[in-house]
């Protein structure tokens, strides 16, 4: 049996940025956000942009590149495909600092401005990146979950900007379970290795597992997507995908964003990202030391 460590988070080298890389964080632009797109979102907790990141494209498929052919030089990356199992599902999170087309995206990209309006705050303090690449072949399902009790932050005003960098046809692409971010229910973490719920003794949670099967077809919300669509979604909007093979590799970039009420929250079990001594306590906000607050932009205030 895999221990818990083999299925999740490596000791790797320290994610934290260094203060001089904060500060070298320019003044990232403003972009109009239609009242119409974040009206679906606030209702279904996903919305879908066409295009909305296309200039990214190509830079941020050169950073994956980097996180991917040296995993070992970034922080939590991460195999996901079980022993035996064809393809390679990879994820990796926390290097936005490490490298370079990352840390221009959260500097000259519309990201932070973009969060902020569709939070519906007055802030958006950027949290991690997360990246995700699926080689051709590939027949592991992206476990039923949502990601809130991953995390060390609990509130409501939250979103993550999902940047497709390949073309994703429906069947293999993310897929939301519209309104579940309103349940006010939490469930388990899970691991993305085998679908298996992180060992937790918290009765505040339950499995989603027994659920997935009466997930209704109407509420599904599930999109072709070409490089540049970028889906936004609520921490707390179920999502995951068919196990149906890949067909051709298929990659995203994601940031987590968090609006004003977002704090630090203990959890029971270890967060992912498994962020440690980062000097706050349960209620207080994320230091901004490692956390960047970039919208207002700092570059305007
Ligand atoms: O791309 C995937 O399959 C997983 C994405 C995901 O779970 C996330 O961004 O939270």
């Amino acid at each position: 049996m895999q221990t818990s460590e083999e299925k999740g988070n490596l000791v790797t080298i320290d994610w934290r940025p260094h203060s001089e890389i904060i500060q070298t964080l320019g003044a990232p632009p403003a972009c109009d956000v239609s009242a119409d797109s974040i009206a679906t979102f606030q209702s279904d907790g996903v919305v879908l942009l066409r295009g909305a990141s296309a200039d990214w494209v190509d830079r941020l498929r050169a950073g994956l590149q980097r996180n991917m052919d040296y995993p070992n030089d970034y922080a939590f990356p991460c195999d996901s495909v079980a022993p035996g199992g064809k393809g390679r599902f990879f994820d990796s999170y926390c290097n936005w600092h490490r490298i370079p087309e990352f840390t221009d995206y959260l500097s000259s990209s519309s990201a932070a401005s973009m969060a902020c309006q569709f939070m519906q705050s007055t802030s958006a303090q950027f949290f991690h990146e997360h990246v995700f690449c699926k080689d051709a072949g590939t027949q592991t399902a992206t476990p039923w979950h949502h990601d809130l009790p991953y995390y060390c932050v609990d509130g409501w005003q939250n979103v993550s900007i999902y940047v497709s960098l390949d073309f994703t046809p429906a069947d293999t692409a993310v897929r939301f379970l519209a309104g579940s971010h309103r349940s006010g229910q939490l469930y388990y973490p899970r691991h993305f290795l085998d679908g298996s719920d992180y060992v937790l003794d918290d009765p505040s949670m339950s499995s989603v597992t027994p659920l997935e099967d009466t997930f209704e077809e109407e509420n599904l919300r599930v999109f072709e997507l070409e490089p540049g669509d970028t889906l936004l979604f609520d921490f707390r909007t179920l999502h995951g995908t068919t196990a149906a093979p890949i067909k051709h590799q298929r990659r995203a970039f994601s940031t987590r964003w968090l609006g004003d009420d977002m704090i630090y929250c203990a959890r029971p079990g270890e967060t992912s990202p498994p962020l440690q001594d980062i000097g706050v306590t349960p209620g207080m906000r994320m230091p901004e030391e490692f956390f960047p607050v970039l919208w207002p932009s700092p570059g305007l205030t």
